[in-house]
């Protein structure tokens, strides 16, 4: 049994968008719970077994498996049939699983220490800015609608979930790929599920 633990209008809403991508909502459920919101309603959810109570998380057969870039590239390798993800020999792999892993190790800490006011010459040094991160990403959508090539992949469905939450960033390509993400059965199912189960 697999099992998405999710709560609504989080970061767990992007693998609600991947599961409708992967054609996965018959074999996948969605266990809706709590954590606690920054404007302090909510609260842990003693159902989630999650370590530090977040989602998203994934349950397969009682094996957990955690943080998007990972849970992402669990779900794109366990239904290849949906070709979201690049399989091992391909020459793309490499730059999927560094996209992928990109954001956890460099985006993810940028854009959140930039939304909540830190700023401090360190975090520049570390991680480089939010600038070149929208450097690196414009000059991949330079020649190519999606990241790797002409196709939607599992790196464009992670890359561009802050800009569908924080806005989009002003620059063309970013915006006109962010557009392009957000127009597809995954990110519109994921809102119309987010809308249905928000008040739960
Ligand atoms: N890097 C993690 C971040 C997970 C995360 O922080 N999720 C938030 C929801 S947007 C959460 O569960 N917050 C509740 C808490 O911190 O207790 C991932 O992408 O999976």
């Amino acid at each position: 049994m697999i099992t998405l633990f999710h709560s609504p209008r989080s970061r767990s809403t992007r693998i609600v968008a991947l599961l409708k991508e992967l054609d996965a909502l018959e074999t996948v459920g969605i266990a809706v719970v709590t954590i606690p919101r920054m404007d302090g309603s909510g609260g842990r959810d003693p159902r989630n077994p999650h370590p530090d109570g977040k989602v998203p998380l994934l349950d397969h057969d009682g094996t957990l498996v955690w943080e998007s870039s990972a849970i992402i590239q669990y779900l794109a390798d366990l239904f290849p049939q949906a070709g979201l993800g690049i399989p091992v020999g391909d020459p793309q792999r490499g730059p999927y699983l560094s996209w992928l892993a990109w954001y956890a190790g460099i985006v993810e800490p940028v854009l959140t220490l930039k939304a909540i006011g830190v700023d401090h010459p360190a975090v520049a040094r570390t991680f480089r800015t939010e600038a070149e991160i929208q450097a690196r990403l414009a000059g991949a959508l330079k020649d190519k609608p999606y990241l790797l090539s002409d196709r939607f992949t599992a790196t464009d469905l992670l890359l561009h979930s802050p800009y569908a939450w924080f806005g989009k960033p002003g620059v063309p390509a970013i915006d006109a790929w962010v557009d392009r993400c957000t127009d597809r059965p995954g990110a519109r199912f994921a809102a119309e599920f987010d809308a249905q189960h928000a008040a739960d």
